[in-house]
């Protein structure tokens, strides 16, 4: 059984049910999709980036879930007015495993913030908000009362990928993030975007390095097809 590694998201800020218990979590729809692709789902706690090659050495694969907004530190930026909260534990555990897996070469499926953060890390850059960066937007990417299993806006494919088997050449996907890749980092290819030329998606096969800006991980929730891309993904694990 392949294993896949995925690093959790943790409660930063006390709460009623927690208190200020440090608490880290992973959405349990992240472990749906890796355990319907018949792999063993593995969940890291943030911890020390020096473990990050001790992490990577115990799975065949790393998931990078969503979440926070991902810090402009990364690419050379101060804090956008319009920046939603960071993490910067997170972040750097997160940089560290991906740089770990790739000096590895095991296969990378970024999930919305985990496809900032693997954009980020090979040197791309991010818009820090669409709504006040970005000129061209005019497609809602924050579908936000509308759940999270509903698909509302349409992605167009750009090129023959690993997409290509799962979606047609125009598809509906759900929506969860405000930021979104500004310049994609060298190596990586854009392989969908929406109606309005936000990235969607990119890959790099010769990496095996995946990435989706939407949840299929909330679409499963309705959407059986869903699945067709964690299967996708796992099936390139050697
Ligand atoms: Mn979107």
């Amino acid at each position: 059984m392949k294993k896949i590694g995925i690093p959790s998201n943790n409660l930063v800020h006390a709460n009623a049910h927690f208190g200020t218990n440090y608490v880290d979590y992973i959405q349990k729809n992240y472990i749906d999709g890796i355990s319907g692709a018949n792999a063993l789902p593995i969940v890291f706690p943030i911890g020390d980036i020096k473990l990050a090659k001790a992490y990577i050495d115990s799975v065949d694969a790393l998931l990078l879930a969503g979440g926070q907004d991902v810090s402009p530190v990364y690419f050379g930026e101060d804090p956008h007015i319009n920046l939603h909260e960071t993490d910067a534990r997170r972040d750097a555990f997160e940089v560290a495993l991906v740089i770990e897996a790739l000096k590895q070469e095991k296969p990378i499926l970024g999930i919305c913030r985990g496809l900032q953060i693997i954009n980020v890390t090979l040197g791309g850059t991010l818009y820090q908000d669409l709504g006040s960066q970005y000129d061209g937007l005019s497609v809602k990417h924050n579908q936000y009362p509308t759940k999270w299993h509903v698909p509302t806006h349409h992605i167009v494919l750009q090129r023959q990928s690993w997409l290509s088997d799962i979606f047609d050449e125009k598809s509906l996907v759900n929506s969860f993030h405000h930021q979104a890749v500004k310049r994609l980092a060298d190596g990586l290819k854009l392989d969908a975007m929406s109606s309005d030329n936000v990235v969607e998606a990119f890959s790099d096969e010769s990496r095996r390095i995946y990435a989706v800006q939407w949840h299929p991980e909330m679409l499963l929730m309705d959407n059986p097809d869903a699945q067709l891309l964690f299967d996708s993904f796992v099936a390139k694990i050697e």
